[in-house]
């Protein structure tokens, strides 16, 4: 081996040892960028064990938030954020000037669909962009946003190599998948297992070692290419089993059969089997969108990926399904949709939460809506919500209101609703989540999705 080859290994040893020992001795600092739903537990859990945390958010009121110590993350605890900003542990930024102080940064930003269920990059590539303007040798990239196999290596790779540094020798890269599941106080940041998968050994050893400072279990394995597919998988198979329950109930409805008993029965089997229900429909910003990353990737290889479109299939007409059963328990007072007074339950995506993004909620709301009906919601999370080009702004659940609908229905099967009191007032009610299947009441004016 030549002294200068010699020598340029040392070197690059040398960029891997420093930035090694940063991490070990939490010296390292570590942005974030995308202060949302996973930048910002995260930073916050950085930030709580020492680290100097940089976060990168493109809106300046969010930014100005995360300065200020006030909590917009339903997950992170508003006292622990005020602490580490106190502290100078965290701070937020709006720019990317900063990247040249950063040792490990961390990609927290969304990553949606197109009209057409096709993947948008546009926040990965340009954050990527951004970051390569300023990336010097020393440096880990780490993605966390949900994506299809190669992202990290096809697309990321070739922006932050164009300026001549080279990944596993100048500068690191990896994908390690988020992994939260919103509202979840069992599972946390802390406590979650973690992949991380990486191209080359040296990405892999020191995103694996940055990782395992704050989550208790890392799973390293041996691609990027592989992290993603884990993570797609993941959400694929929710949405595969979200819609073979929501066929079945859609079977069920046919041969009058109740659905939650079948499901409710079946979930007694000790093995083999895991509980998944129907529902409104699939909301969120994981599971109705992430398959279809896989989806359109595998096309690329000439192959269909049958479940991921058929359970999106499925799962998207959900709604219409329930505005279809709505017409038809009002038939049964001779009601018609467009005379018919509803009072919707719910305009999250899923329990106990406030976000109405994606939510099965604000479609069905949306159907009824163009229906003609007179609609109102309640939802003890949401102060209010944009359907059809209308606000629409939370009523409160008086006895006065729930007598005065022809229907309710329970959209979203929120805690801390009292579904007793709402049975005894309540004219009809459709519980599309079977909330209530299990109160011990008369429940003649229950219908069950
Ligand atoms: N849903 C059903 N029936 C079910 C389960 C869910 O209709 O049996 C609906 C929910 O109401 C919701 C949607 O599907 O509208 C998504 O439900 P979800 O529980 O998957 O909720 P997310 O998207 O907030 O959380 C998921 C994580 N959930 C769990 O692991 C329980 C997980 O898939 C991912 O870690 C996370 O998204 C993510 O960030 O990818």
């Amino acid at each position: 081996m030549s002294i200068s080859t010699l020598m340029t290994e040392q070197n690059q040893n040398q960029v891997f040892l420093q930035l090694k020992e940063k991490i070990i001795n939490r010296t390292a600092i570590v942005g974030v960028v995308g202060l949302g739903y996973v930048g910002l537990p995260f930073a916050v859990e950085k930030a709580k064990v020492g680290f100097q945390v940089l976060g990168v958010e493109q809106n300046p009121v969010r930014a100005d938030s995360v300065n200020r110590g006030q909590n917009y993350i339903a997950d992170v605890i508003e006292e622990e954020l005020q602490q580490v900003v106190q502290n100078g542990y965290l701070k937020a930024l709006t720019s990317f000037d900063q990247v040249p102080e950063m040792d490990v940064i961390v990609i927290c930003v969304p990553t949606p669909l197109t009209k057409n269920l096709t993947p948008n990059l546009a926040y990965v590539e340009s954050v990527t962009h951004s970051i390569a303007e300023h990336l010097r040798p020393g440096q880990l990239v780490t993605l966390e946003s949900t994506t299809y196999p190669g992202t990290v290596d096809e697309v990321m790779r070739p922006v932050l190599e164009a300026g001549g540094l080279k990944q596993g020798e100048d500068f690191f890269l990896a994908h390690s998948p988020e992994r939260v599941d919103p509202g979840n106080q069992r599972y946390t940041t802390k406590n979650t297992s973690k992949v991380v998968g990486a191209s080359d050994p040296l990405s892999l050893e020191i995103s694996t070692l940055f990782y395992q400072q704050t989550i208790l279990h890392v799973v390293p394995v041996t691609s990027a290419k592989v992290a993603e597919m884990v993570k797609v998988f993941e959400n694929t198979f929710r949405a595969v089993n979200i819609a073979l329950a929501n066929e079945l109930m859609l079977l069920c409805d046919r041969m009058d059969i109740n659905v939650w008993e079948v499901l409710d029965a079946a979930n007694t089997k000790p093995f083999g089997i895991m509980p998944f229900y129907p529902g409104p429909g699939v909301g969120g910003h994981c599971i109705p969108i992430d398959p279809h990353y896989l989806e359109w990737k595998a096309k690329e290889f000439d192959f269909e990926t049958h479940f991921i479109s058929l359970a999106g299939e499925i799962n998207r007409k959900m709604p219409v399904f329930v505005r279809e059963k709505a017409w038809r328990v009002l038939n049964q007072f001779g009601i018609a949709p467009a005379r018919a007074k509803v009072l919707v339950i719910g305009a999250a995506y899923k329990k106990d939460l406030g976000d109405w993004r994606e939510s099965p909620a604000i479609t069905v709301m949306k159907l009824l809506l163009a229906d003609g009906a007179n609609l109102i919601y309640h939802d003890p999370y949401v102060p209010e919500i944009q359907v059809a080009h209308r606000v629409l702004y939370n009523t409160e659940l008086t006895d006065a209101v729930i007598q005065s609908v022809d229907l309710v229905i329970i959209a979203t099967d929120h805690g801390k609703i009292d579904y007793n009191n709402l049975i005894h007032k309540a004219k009809a009610i459709l519980d599309t989540r079977g909330v209530t299947r299990h109160l011990n009441c008369p429940k003649e004016n229950v219908v069950l999705l």
